[in-house]
């Protein structure tokens, strides 16, 4: 491993299928993938009690620690392994652990919010929306945060109505304009042979390094 990865993001709304692409891909791929799921990047809330966890906004990008994420993908990006955080979204917490991550040629950022960030969308070579209708999408989130989450229907369905749907429409919807690509619907067949293509076309080829960014510091 001596060049810089290939970095991929991967954006849509909730339920959208962006993990099962993110999956997809990187099992497609020859080679190892790192993914990098932004909801990892959760703000640590320990300073909160479980009740005001409850209260949070977690659709919204001021939820988000940024700065690790940057700095982190910045790292793995050069080559070098990270400590990354891991989320429970049962306690709607950081956890104490972090698992380290090794670096790979390929790396893939997979979150709501994946192409919102102006340092992280510098960071990506390749931006992609997986665009999947509003029905779709909170049907999967029912299922997935009352079966896998431990949440109950009527929780599920006031938050959507809250936060997660205005929130998509301010802010996560508004970055489909970034994507290069845009896959019609989660799991799409012929998408993922394309973007996997694409990804092992770019791996063979010598790309050229990036310069590591100003506003961080390496030392
Ligand atoms: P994906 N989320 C929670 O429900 N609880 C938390 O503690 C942290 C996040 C939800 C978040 C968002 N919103 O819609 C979703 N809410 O996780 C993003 N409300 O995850 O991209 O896998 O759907
Ligand atoms: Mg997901």
């Amino acid at each position: 491993m001596s060049i810089p990865s290939f970095v991929i993001g991967i954006a849509g709304g909730t339920g959208a299928g962006k993990t099962s692409v993110a999956r997809d891909v990187a099992e497609a791929v020859g080679e190892a993938v790192t993914r990098i799921p932004v909801d990892n990047y959760y703000e640590d809330l320990s300073h909160l009690e479980y009740e005001e966890r409850t209260e949070v906004n977690y659709d919204h990008p001021s939820a988000f620690e940024w700065e690790l994420l940057r700095e982190q993908l910045d790292t793995l990006s050069m080559g070098q392994p990270i400590e990354m955080p891991q989320y429970d979204f049962e306690r709607h917490n950081r956890m104490d652990e972090t698992v380290t991550v090794e670096p790979t040629d390929v790396i893939v950022v997979e979150g709501i919010l994946a192409l919102y960030d102006d340092v992280i969308l510098e960071m990506l070579d390749l931006c992609v929306y997986v665009m999947t209708d509003a029905d779709v999408r909170i049907l999967r989130r029912i299922q997935r945060d009352v079966i896998d989450r431990g949440r109950n229907l009527e929780g599920v369905i006031d938050q959507y109505l809250e936060t997660v749907k205005p929130m998509h429409e301010r802010f996560v919807a508004p970055t489909k304009k970034h994507a290069d690509v845009i896959i019609p619907e989660g799991v799409n067949r012929m998408a993922i042979d394309l973007l996997t293509e694409k990804i092992e076309s770019e791996l063979s080829e010598e790309f050229e390094p990036r310069e590591p960014l100003e506003t961080l510091d390496h030392d």
